[in-house]
């Protein structure tokens, strides 16, 4: 079954998803090693890799790892058009549509395409909508785009809803790794109301607490990365906090 169908089925079945996002810059191999098997153990849904900005040679390296220690498919969650690899299962073809960056929106997919044409990976398109968190993120800054003002709601669900109706699969709301403030329940809330494909949140979510929220508020798919960097232990109670909803 392809990583699409399964999303959606899972959500049919008002089940929600956890994802780990790994950054392969950041983590040594002992650390990547240890994400996979809580990650296996616990149950998490996919792991998602990659980074706005990588400064090392390690994508597939990072993948191997994963692979090697979990059964756990690897989506590729690319911050440009360089973060391709064939050992991953899924790539997440992102258009920014919350910015006006005619290259993040179809340029740099252009280039992209015709590598993915030729890649066996299952290419999944995804309106990816950064909101406002506090403060400049890397992706905001690497993307040279504004943000959705974090309560701008109504942007926020006419923004989803044209990415829906232009056809895209996924609705990705990300408030940026390490976000200050995470995106809030009433936005969720409000373009969960105005879509019917299945939505992300990320960025800055610290606790299992707030997962559920976020899940509870309309999220069929939660992400979390950089507080799972310093406490591993949140993917067990994370993973298991969502499943059990
Ligand atoms: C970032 O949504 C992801 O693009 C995850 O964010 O690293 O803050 O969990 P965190």
């Amino acid at each position: 079954m392809s990583i699409y169908s399964r999303i959606v089925e899972k959500k049919a079945a008002g089940k929600k998803q956890f994802a780990v996002l790994v950054d392969p810059d950041k983590p040594d191999d002992k650390s990547i090693e240890k994400v996979a098997r809580l990650g296996e153990k616990s149950g998490v849904d996919y792991f998602f890799v990659g980074g706005s900005l990588l400064t090392t040679d390690s994508l597939d390296h990072c993948i191997k790892i994963l692979k090697a220690n979990s059964n756990i498919p690897v989506v590729l969650f690319p911050g440009n058009t360089l973060q391709m690899s064939g050992k991953a299962d899924a790539f997440l073809y992102l258009s920014l549509i919350s910015g006006r960056n005619a290259e993040m929106l179809i340029g740099r997919h252009v280039i992209s395409a015709p590598y993915l044409k030729l890649s066996s990976l299952e290419v999944i398109s995804t309106g990816y909508m950064l909101i406002d968190s506090g403060k400049p993120t890397t992706v905001s800054y690497m993307s040279n785009s504004s943000p959705i003002p974090a309560d701008k709601v109504d942007i926020a669900a006419c923004t989803a809803m044209a990415g829906e109706m232009l056809g895209m699969k996924l609705i990705y709301m990300d408030a940026g790794s390490g976000a200050k403030n995470p995106v809030s329940a009433e936005m969720i809330n409000m373009v969960r109301l105005h879509i019917e494909i299945p939505l992300i949140i990320g960025g800055g979510i610290k606790s299992a607490e707030k997962a559920i929220g976020n899940a509870k508020s309309g999220a069929d798919l939660i992400v979390v990365g950089n507080s799972i960097e310093s406490d591993p232990q949140l993917i067990p109670e994370i993973s298991e906090a969502l499943h059990a909803l």
